[in-house]
């Protein structure tokens, strides 16, 4: 037995599924989850010693790769004045001037401490905000594991087979409505239906959770229009474009401006750290400022601050980090492309920047029943077949690969060969 197998079989017996986080648990793909000891730049390493180049980077988080030295010594300084105050910090202000210098649509911003508490608060905010009940998300589309998002749920909610999770009450399913990604009519009619009941579109600008799917032209304007045009506000989940597709998200990169955005991952540098922001109009309704309530013990922790603002300090003044990403993932995408094409197999690839995934459908992928359509379980032979080679993807075809600038042109022709052997051996 490996130590990964040992840790797990132990893990099951005190953790559900033993793991705490369910995507980790390698159900959609088989085999045993590998417990991570250690990581450094591309690199993971398992308790047995094994090396993989990374292509997850903790779902997002590690897009300058792993223990980055800046950060790393940043969180060093901070420890040595305690961990926590539950009282307002200098960081919390740095951090908040940082955020909505970098997003402009961010006039206000609050720090929590995870995605789905980000996008919890927002739709309470614009509830709060409009006095409406209803918000539309997308089929497929993940923004946590709050009650109202686990409707048609991307990411592990799919991956498990759960995308109406049990628990979510019929009148909780029932404020939330839902249309196909890319389908500006089917929203149309949602808002036609419901007339002046619909408080907020929540979406991923471009999604991660079904695997990679772009907006097709028009789309985001579109659905910024019908927000405009109804009185809905229009929040954007960025908690994985977000400092990624550009410095400023993918509002950045399509130039949409949402009324509220919600951030995760990068923005912590690696640690429990998500947001919300957007109008000060709309973000002075939170308390205490105003009557919204939503609170954290551990809100803007000053180890988390300090991580994320030496993240986003180098993010802000590098901008040649961007241009890296999107060398590496064109370099990478242009790898797997003539694999494909060399071993005559029709598979989609979607890709923007330094998000991309390799779809096992001869299908265009717009949208979830479109990605439902891929070939799972040679999906999973795959998987393993690129963990045997040292590449370590998500563990699962429902998810977007994260790629970080620690990814050498070598360690990418690695890759592309990786892949095409890996095609070869499966198919
Ligand atoms: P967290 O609560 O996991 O920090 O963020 C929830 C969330 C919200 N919005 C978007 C667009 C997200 O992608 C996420 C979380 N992403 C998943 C990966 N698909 C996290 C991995 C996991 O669930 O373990």
């Amino acid at each position: 037995m490996t130590t990964s197998q040992q840790l797990f079989e132990q893990a099951k017996t005190l953790i559900p599924g033993g793991v705490n986080s369910p995507v980790r648990a390698f159900r959609a793909v088989g085999g045993t989850p590998l417990f991570i000891k250690s990581a450094k730049g591309p690199y993971i390493y398992d308790e047995d010693g094994n090396r993989y180049i990374e292509l997850i980077n903790s779902w997002g988080p590690m897009i300058l790769g792993h223990a980055f030295e800046p950060v790393e010594e940043a969180v060093r300084e901070a420890i040595q004045h305690s961990f926590s105050f539950g009282a307002p910090t200098r960081k919390e202000v740095e951090m908040a001037e940082l955020i909505t210098e970098i997003v402009p649509s961010v006039e206000k911003v609050r720090m929590v401490n995870s995605g789905t508490e980000a996008t919890m608060a927002a739709i309470r905010v614009a509830r709060g905000f409009t006095g409406r009940d209803k918000i539309i998300k997308f089929e497929g589309c993940y923004h946590g594991h709050g009650d109202s998002f686990l409707i048609a749920a991307g990411s592990g909610a799919v991956t498990m087979g759960v995308p109406d999770s049990p628990g979510v009450t019929k009148a909780t399913a029932h404020d939330t409505l839902t249309a196909p990604y890319n389908d500006l009519r089917a929203v149309e009619m949602l808002i036609d239906n419901n007339h002046n009941q619909i408080a907020a579109i929540i979406l991923e600008p471009v999604v991660g959770n079904m695997g990679c799917v772009l907006p097709e032209p028009g789309f985001l304007e579109g659905i910024r229009e019908l927000c405009d045009k109804n009185d809905i506000l229009l929040i954007f989940d960025e908690v994985m474009t977000g400092f990624r597709l550009a410095k400023g998200g993918a509002q950045e990169r399509f130039g949409i401006r949402p009324d509220l955005t919600t951030m995760g991952k990068i923005i912590g540098g690696g640690m429990p750290v998500g947001a919300y922001g957007g109008r000060a109009d709309i973000m002075n309704v939170v308390s205490p400022a105003g009557p919204v309530y939503q609170a954290g013990t551990l809100s803007g922790n000053p180890i988390a601050m300090s991580a994320g603002l030496a993240m986003l300090r180098h993010l802000h003044g590098h901008p040649e980090v961007y241009t890296r990403l999107e060398e590496i993932g064109s370099k990478m995408v242009t790898g797997f492309q003539n694999s494909l094409q060399k071993l005559g197999l029709p598979f989609t690839i979607n890709h923007l920047g330094s998000m991309f995934t390799l779809f096992m459908t001869d299908k265009p992928v717009t949208n979830f029943e479109e990605a439902k359509t891929c070939d799972l379980p040679l999906f999973g032979r795959y998987f393993h077949a690129m963990l045997r080679r040292g590449v370590y993807l998500a563990p699962s075809q429902f998810e977007s690969l994260f790629l970080s600038t620690a990814l050498t042109d070598e360690l990418v022709e690695e890759v592309i060969a990786a892949n095409e052997e890996s095609l070869k051996e499966v198919i």
